[in-house]
């Protein structure tokens, strides 16, 4: 079991594409499950494989509440197949820009289909933290990030502040 150092928003692997898993082996599994030791340690609701310097299509959450048992998502080559017309705002934040949040609207319920650890096609249906938590974490894997949806003036104002700030440094 392996901790990660994640990686901050000036890495340009966040804004790269991801590329498909081919083959679900025990590496991959090894890799989620470090994924999912990572993400607790940093205190975070999904990771995206990207965030630890990994260019590939997996992602981990566990949206649940502090005071219930763990909810682990683990998915591979995961795909929006359908968003509702309602959106709905959500505050978020990022591990990749720590300290930082924004509200973003997104579909309020998406279909996802993905592949599990075994291999075998799944689909899931998200509704409230857990659907704007997948949408977020695929964004990870085509490059997106939760400031490009904010307002230029929104967003020019945090990128400033992250200038200076010498966490990222
Ligand atoms: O920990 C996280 N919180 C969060 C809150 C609202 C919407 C999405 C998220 S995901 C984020 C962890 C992270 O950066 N995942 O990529
Ligand atoms: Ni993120």
């Amino acid at each position: 079991m392996t901790v990660h150092k994640i990686v901050l928003l000036a890495d340009p692997v966040l804004r790269q594409k991801a590329a498909p898993v081919e083959q679900v082996d025990d590496e991959i599994r090894q890799l989620m499950e470090d994924m999912v030791e990572t993400m607790y340690d940093a205190v975070g609701i999904g990771l995206a494989a990207p965030q630890i310097g990994i260019s590939k299509r997996l992602i981990v959450m566990d949206c649940a509440k502090d005071d219930t048992s763990p909810e682990i998502w683990k998915m591979i080559n995961p795909e929006i197949i359908s968003r509702s017309e309602e959106t709905t705002k959500m505050e978020e934040g990022c591990l990749s820009i720590p300290g930082y949040n924004g509200d973003v609207t997104r579909p309020a319920e998406v279909e996802v289909r993905y592949m599990d650890i075994d291999g075998t096609a799944q689909q899931m249906t998200a509704t409230g933290l857990l659907a704007a938590c997948v949408q977020h974490e695929i964004d990870h894997l085509d490059g997106v990030l939760f400031i490009d949806y904010l307002s230029r003036l929104k967003r020019d104002m945090m990128l400033r502040k992250i200038a200076k700030d010498p966490a990222f440094k």
